[in-house]
């Protein structure tokens, strides 16, 4: 029912529409009309009530609610409806959300939102910032046909569609992604991605992609280290808001775009969208992985997705996994 109140308040706004009228329309008690209204009010939403002319919707709350997002999507695999996009107002980390629903047959598609984590992650243990309502934590459950050797693209294609709804909703912000998972304003990160699978040696049981977005972060919602290296999009946008619907919306269609893509043609164009929106090819890079930290010039990225770095004797290595440094050069 409260869908259903929703959608016809939403349709009325910004006039009245009478509790009788709703009533009779969906076919239930004033009470039931009541009770929803009611829970809708408790979610955020502003609606005013009036003896004589009934509600009338005032404002929405920028939570990412399913009904909130799916009339803009134009997906043909992720979020296809309702159902496959699951708010909480709070979890530890809307990766092992998902996971969960994964192990228990959940489909392709799937997503898990929240307005706030409590244990968010990054990769190998470390943490993720994630206050409420700051930001977009969201998780996205693929079950792709292919071997568990070809996942490190998934990261890649998730990063480049990120920067490219940045794109579409901030044009003038410069953003530029830092192999493999790190997406950057003026040097410091906005977005981060956690890629987790569940894998057999050959055979892959699924894909969970994790996305970190800072959305509406003042500098007050930074630890004191992270105000160094890290912003938001409202820092950057002259201090102004920007829509975390809007922008996953956006985002779950570039999502669902590049996804299809993949699936028939391969990864070529993702390493294309990805080599457009890099800030890492042409620069000197030290790169640290379990093994080493090797320091040279970032050459290029291979078609399965690892970065090719050239050392100063001319060899080339190249890297599936690690953390990279950009180190600043002289003369540019
Ligand atoms: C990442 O790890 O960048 C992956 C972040 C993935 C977060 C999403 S949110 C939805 C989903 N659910 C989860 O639980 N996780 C995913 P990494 O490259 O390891 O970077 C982690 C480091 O970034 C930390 O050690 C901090 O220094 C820094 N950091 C933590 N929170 C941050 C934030 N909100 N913004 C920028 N940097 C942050």
């Amino acid at each position: 029912v409260r869908h259903k109140i929703l959608e016809l308040l939403r349709e009325k706004k910004p006039s009245y529409i009478s509790g009788e009228e709703m009533a009779a329309f969906l076919a239930v008690s004033r009470t039931s009309v009541w009770k929803s209204i009611q829970a809708l009010q408790s979610d955020g939403y502003v609606i005013e009530g009036s003896p004589r002319l009934g509600y009338r919707l005032l404002i929405i709350p920028d939570h990412l609610y399913p009904a909130e997002i799916t009339g803009n999507l134009h997906t043909k695999r992720i979020a296809v409806n309702r159902e496959m996009i699951h708010h909480y107002h709070q979890v530890e980390s809307t990766n092992t959300t998902l996971k969960n629903l994964a192990d228990k047959d959940a489909p392709e598609g799937t997503i898990v939102v929240a307005e706030e984590q409590i244990g968010g992650r990054g990769r190998q243990g470390r943490f993720w910032l994630s206050p409420p309502e700051k930001g977009i934590w969201l998780s996205l459950l693929l079950r792709p046909p292919l071997p568990p050797q070809d996942t490190p693209v998934f990261t890649l294609l998730a990063a480049a569609a990120v920067a490219k709804s940045l794109k579409i909703i901030l044009p003038e912000l410069a953003v530029g992604i830092k192999w493999p998972n790190d997406l950057l304003i003026n040097r410091r990160k906005v977005c981060g991605i956690l890629t987790e699978l569940k894998a057999e040696a050959e055979f892959l049981h699924y894909l969970v992609i994790g996305i970190g977005i800072n959305v509406n972060f003042r500098e007050k919602d930074f630890t004191p280290e992270l105000r160094k290296i890290a912003t938001s999009l409202y820092l950057e946008n002259g201090r102004k808001n920007v829509s975390r619907q809007r922008l996953t919306s956006v985002l779950l269609n570039e999502l669902d775009k590049s996804y299809t893509e993949l699936l028939s043609d391969g990864p070529r164009s993702i390493i294309g969208q990805w080599k457009k929106d890099n800030i890492t090819l042409g620069k000197r890079v030290v790169v640290k992985n379990v093994r080493e930290a090797f320091e040279g010039k970032a050459v290029d990225l291979n078609e399965d997705g690892s970065l090719i770095v050239e050392g100063k004797n001319g060899i080339r290595k190249h890297f599936h996994a690690g953390e990279v440094t950009l180190v600043p050069m002289n003369g540019g």
